[in-house]
């Protein structure tokens, strides 16, 4: 029986946004809560006596980390060599340089020869001999057309084709790998990927468009004993029948808000031919908190705010406060008092958002009974609004525009500052 830790999606270096600078270090405490979170994971391998372990890919935020972040990284798996534990560097899409052209950030582990290191950044089969006895490893690598496709045969090809025939390639090419397999050692599929029945969370409608999900069944083979996965932040197993498993451990600490509410830590795993157990170990890691409260119907908003905050616990966690006022109350908020409210926590932003004005009462002329057409009710509406005055015209030429089916009103520029200024998701979506 050979034991493994299985962790993944580690991307030390980003989120500082959500911390600050720690005096006695100089450091970004989220760099520093990173490292520590990094490091209990090292501990336990350690601790534990694992035969081997495994990492899921996405090492940093993108290819080229400053070296201070590089460095901290690397102090931790070192532990793993100076501890003779053989360790697989699987390479996810925020480790690829110019998607793969460039190399990968881990690429170096290799280079330098770190014993017992090997950096998957191809699809191929590793045989490691641990103290427990042999293991075969499969490296899958984040795919990109690229990897498996020429430029000449996707040429013409619609997205869902190129998708489709790059699952063809890939099947093949596994079937190769598994064909070659000794069915005497234990297997392990280690792949950076999105499959097509991963749950995400509120980043969810990112998935579509964006790089290509497996099949599960491409993964569920007999052959496999184990699957280790990396991409999906959140902690998952997709084949809850486990003939094979296959697990996300998900991200080791919270990358953003939209992993508030998800556990994080990594895997143990037990496995031999045609046998495993798994198990997902929690890490204690900082609290995220979002506080959302409307106070525009409230008499005494100030109150009403202070009320909300009390509510949670909020020492030393990231915390962010969103709250709706109307326009008129805005002098009845004192920001000091806020402040101080939120001063136990690690980091806060205050993010206030006006309630929008259509919200008011509706216009007598717009009431119901009596069909209005758009034009006219634009009119009505812009009439009823002195401060839009200035733009009524070209709004109502818009609008007939519009109404008149003439696509081309938006010229190409302006089309991509809308596209551009899509919410803040992009943000997600870098570190997915
Ligand atoms: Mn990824």
């Amino acid at each position: 029986m050979i034991k493994i830790l299985h962790l993944s999606d580690i991307h030390i270096g980003s989120g500082f946004s959500h911390g600050k600078i720690n005096p006695q270090t100089g450091q970004n405490t989220r760099l520093e809560d990173f490292v520590t979170t990094l490091s209990t994971c090292i501990a336990r391998a350690i601790a534990s006596d694992v035969d081997l372990v495994l990492f899921g890919g996405d090492a940093f935020p993108d290819a080229t980390p400053p070296p201070f972040v590089q460095e901290a990284f690397a102090s931790q798996f070192r532990r793993l060599a100076d501890a003779q534990i053989p360790t697989v560097l699987l390479v996810g899409n925020h480790d690829q340089h110019s998607l793969g052209q460039g190399g990968a950030s881990l690429c170096i582990y290799r280079t330098l020869g770190v014993p017992g290191f090997i950096v998957g950044d191809s699809l191929e089969t590793h045989r490691i001999e641990t103290k427990n006895g042999p293991i075969q490893v499969i490296t899958l690598p984040w795919l990109t057309r690229s990897t498996l496709l020429t430029r000449p045969e996707t040429e013409k090809l619609s997205l869902s084709e190129i998708n489709h025939l790059l699952i063809d390639r890939l099947s093949t090419v596994l079937e190769g790998e598994i064909r070659q397999l000794d069915p005497q050692v234990p297997t392990v599929l280690l792949g950076h990927l999105m499959v097509d029945n991963a749950e995400y969370g509120a980043e969810r409608f990112l998935a579509v468009g964006k790089g290509f999900t497996i099949p599960l069944s491409l993964l569920t083979k007999p052959q496999f004993d184990y699957v280790a996965l990396g991409h999906v932040h959140r902690h998952q197993n997709l084949n809850p029948g486990n003939n094979p498993p296959v697990v996300y451990p998900g991200s080791i600490e919270r990358v953003d808000f939209s992993e508030e509410k998800e556990d994080k830590g990594y895997v143990l795993v037990e496995v031999e031919p045609g046998k495993c157990h798994w198990q997902f170990c929690p890490i204690p890691v900082r609290k995220f908190c979002t506080i959302r409260v409307d106070v525009s119907e409230a008499a005494e908003p100030q109150a009403a705010l202070v009320k909300a905050i009390k509510k949670h616990r909020i020492k030393d966690a990231i915390v962010r406060l969103i709250y709706q006022l109307q326009p008129q109350q805005i002098d009845q908020i004192d920001h000091t008092v806020l402040h101080d409210c939120l001063n136990e926590a690690h980091n806060y932003r205050i993010q206030p958002e006006l309630v929008s004005q259509l919200t008011s009462p509706r216009l007598p002329e717009l009431g119901a009974g009596g069909g209005i057409d758009p034009l006219s009710a634009l009119k009505t509406y812009l009439e009823n609004r002195e401060d839009l005055q200035d733009i009524a015209e070209e709004m109502l030429a818009a609008a007939n525009s519009l109404l008149a089916g003439e696509e081309e009103f938006f010229a190409a520029d302006e089309a991509e500052e809308i596209e551009s200024a899509e919410p803040n998701s992009q943000e997600q979506l870098q570190l997915f």
